[in-house]
This record gives structure tokens, C-alpha cells and sequence, in this order.
């Protein structure tokens, strides 16, 4: 399955959608950025080093024809600037240039002018990989570091509008564990019992919870049968729910740096759509995370429990 293909396909109108790039010094942003505008998904404000931006820009063949600069050397005070532009409307996206996550997370949680709402916000990570025919999400990889129940609970919630968005109905959660059976030393494996139970309670709306799994009884139904695990559900996950910001992250980086995966990431609970990437990531997985936020603000107002 080829992500950009389904991305593309699911985007039906190509609205004006105003992009504003935190930190945008950055020859993969700059190239993702510039694509999706000269391919008419959206109009960008680029917020930082405006004469590196320049320089880049002009060394790579990039046009930033019809694209705004604001020239502001100081990362914090860009992710502030871009920030605010969602914050007073000027833009309906935001995007992290190159800076650390937290720099711009921050800004994000600004309780005077940042994208706050009264959920938990984290990060949704869409991908496919070359030898399974399936798209999956997983979370949280890159924003919250060691969520309690509750906390999980809303990062379950939160990839709910990005499920509805590509067109994923009821999707199947698997809460990943190191394994199938509960053990009270693996916090994890407690959580995914407390989740599930939520769920069947209807607490939690919209997709079905499961677990505790471990990766290949989550994803794999040849695995889940060899494993006897008598759960229907097992094998057959679009949303893996990481039990910690390390896991997320090394499943995430492993998608890309051992599989050949693609990948487009999102903050998702915020008041819009956040493009968050790694810094490392290649313009395609930048510019894919474009088409997954402008899919996201497109469906906007889905409910929660
Ligand atoms: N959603 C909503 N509000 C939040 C969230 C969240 N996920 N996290 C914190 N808040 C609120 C808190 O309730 C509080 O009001 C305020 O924000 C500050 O909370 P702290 O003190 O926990 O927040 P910080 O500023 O120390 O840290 C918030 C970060 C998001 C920056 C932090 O959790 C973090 O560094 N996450 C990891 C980012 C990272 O390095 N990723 C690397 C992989 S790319």
C-alpha cells in the first residue's frame, strides 16, 4: 500500500490551507513545504533564518514564490511567532521546522496563546511498511514520556480523528506489551486490562480496545494463531498504543532506518493539526505529514466519550 497514494486520493478539495513552518531553515522542510504549495495543498508562512532560508532555497531550486518569510533567528521566539499565527487564525497548520521537539511543544502548551483544548494532546504516527498491505497507526512516539492510564486513555482517543480521516471505521487498538498475560511487574500489561475494560464499558467510543499483546500477536495473525491467543481481535490492529515514549520512538525509527516503512506524524488533541516529524526524517515523510494534517482539519468535530 503506498501512504502518499491513499493520502492524496483522500484529500477531496484542495481548500486554501495556510501552513506557518516553525524554524523553517531546513532543506527537507523547505522541500516539503515548497511541493505542497506548488502542488496547491497549501500556502505557507515560513517562519525563520530568512537568508538561510533564501540560501537554501536558491542552492536546491526550491521557489518560494508567493510563500511569506518572517525573519526571526531565535528558535524559541519562532515557535512562539508560528504558534501564534494558528493561535490568531493567520494560519490553519502548524509545522516544526528544525528544532527540538520540546522547544516547539512548549509554545504549543502556552496557556495565553497556545493550541491547548482541554484534552491531552500527543502524536499520532501513520505508516506503512513494503511487506504488509495495511495501513497502521501508532502512538505516542514522540510527546508524552510515560502516560498513566488516563493519559492513555486520551493518547487511544486522540487517533480516533485520524482513523476517521482515512477512512479507518471502528478501528481495532491494541495495547502493546512485552506479552499476552497479565503480570502485575509489567505496568503495561495492567494498563492494557484497565483500557480494555474501559472500552467494553464505553468509556471509550469509537474503536474496539485490546490487549495486553505483545508486537506480533498484535499485528500478525499467523503469530496470534501460533501463539493459541484466543482473542479475535489479535492479529488484526490499526492502532498500536505504545506503553512509553521510548518504545514509540524505536518503533518508530525501526519503520523507517529497517523497513523501508513510510510515515507521516501528527499532534493530534490540539486546537488545529500540528506536522510534527524527527528532524532526520526525509522530505517525504514531512510533506506526507502535510497531506495527513490538511486530511485532519478537513474532518474536524469528532466527539469524544
Ligand atoms: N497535553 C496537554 N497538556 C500537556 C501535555 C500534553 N501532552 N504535556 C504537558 N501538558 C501541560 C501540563 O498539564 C502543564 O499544564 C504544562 O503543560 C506543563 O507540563 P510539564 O511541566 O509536564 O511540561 P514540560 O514543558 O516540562 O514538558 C512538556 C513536553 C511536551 C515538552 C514534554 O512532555 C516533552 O519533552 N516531551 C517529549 C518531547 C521530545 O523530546 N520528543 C522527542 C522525540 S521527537
Amino acid at each position: 500500500m503506498n501512504l502518499q497514494e491513499t493520502l492524496r486520493q483522500r484529500i477531496k478539495t484542495h481548500q486554501k490551507t495556510v501552513l506557518a513552518v516553525a524554524c523553517a531553515a531546513d532543506e527537507e522542510v523547505i522541500s516539503a513545504v515548497t511541493q505542497a504549495v506548488s502542488e496547491h495543498y497549501v500556502s505557507a508562512i515560513l517562519v525563520g533564518d530568512e537568508a538561510l532560508i533564501k540560501d537554501i532555497s536558491s542552492q536546491h531550486h526550491f521557489s518560494l514564490e508567493g510563500i511569506r518569510i518572517i525573519n526571526e533567528l531565535d528558535p524559541v521566539l519562532a515557535c512562539e511567532l508560528a504558534v501564534k499565527l494558528v493561535f490568531n487564525h493567520e494560519a490553519d497548520l502548524l509545522m516544526k521546522g528544525l528544532v527540538d521537539t520540546s522547544v516547539l511543544l512548549r509554545a504549543v502548551l502556552n496557556k495565553e496563546w497556545g493550541l491547548r483544548t482541554d484534552h491531552l494532546l500527543s502524536h499520532v504516527t501513520v505508516f506503512t511498511v513494503p511487506t504488509v498491505d495495511k495501513m497502521f497507526l501508532m502512538s505516542d512516539g514522540a510527546m508524552n514520556i510515560a502516560p498513566d492510564v488516563n493519559a492513555k486513555k486520551q493518547i487511544i482517543e486522540n487517533c480516533i480523528p485520524v482513523t476517521s480521516a482515512l477512512g479507518i471505521n471502528n478501528p481495532k487498538v491494541a495495547v502493546i506489551c512485552a506479552v499476552e498475560k497479565i503480570n502485575p511487574k509489567m505496568q503495561a500489561t495492567l494498563d492494557a486490562e484497565e483500557l480494555s475494560a474501559l472500552q467494553k464499558a464505553g468509556a471509550i467510543i469509537g474503536c474496539e480496545v485490546d490487549g495486553p499483546f505483545a508486537f506480533d500477536g498484535a499485528v500478525s495473525i499467523e503469530a496470534a494463531h501460533h501463539k493459541g491467543m484466543s482473542n479475535p481481535n489479535a492479529g488484526k490492529a490499526d492502532v498500536l498504543l505504545m506503553p512509553n515514549i521510548e518504545a514509540g520512538n524505536i518503533l518508530y525509527k525501526a519503520i523507517t532506518y529497517f523497513a523501508q516503512g513510510s510515515v507521516a506524524c501528527v499532534i493530534s488533541g490540539a486546537a488545529a493539526p500540528i506536522v510534527l516529524t524527527s528532524r532526520s526524517d526525509s522530505d517525504e515523510a514531512k510533506f506526507n505529514s502535510i497531506l495527513l494534517a490538511i486530511l485532519m482539519a478537513q474532518h474536524k468535530g469528532v466527539q469524544h466519550a
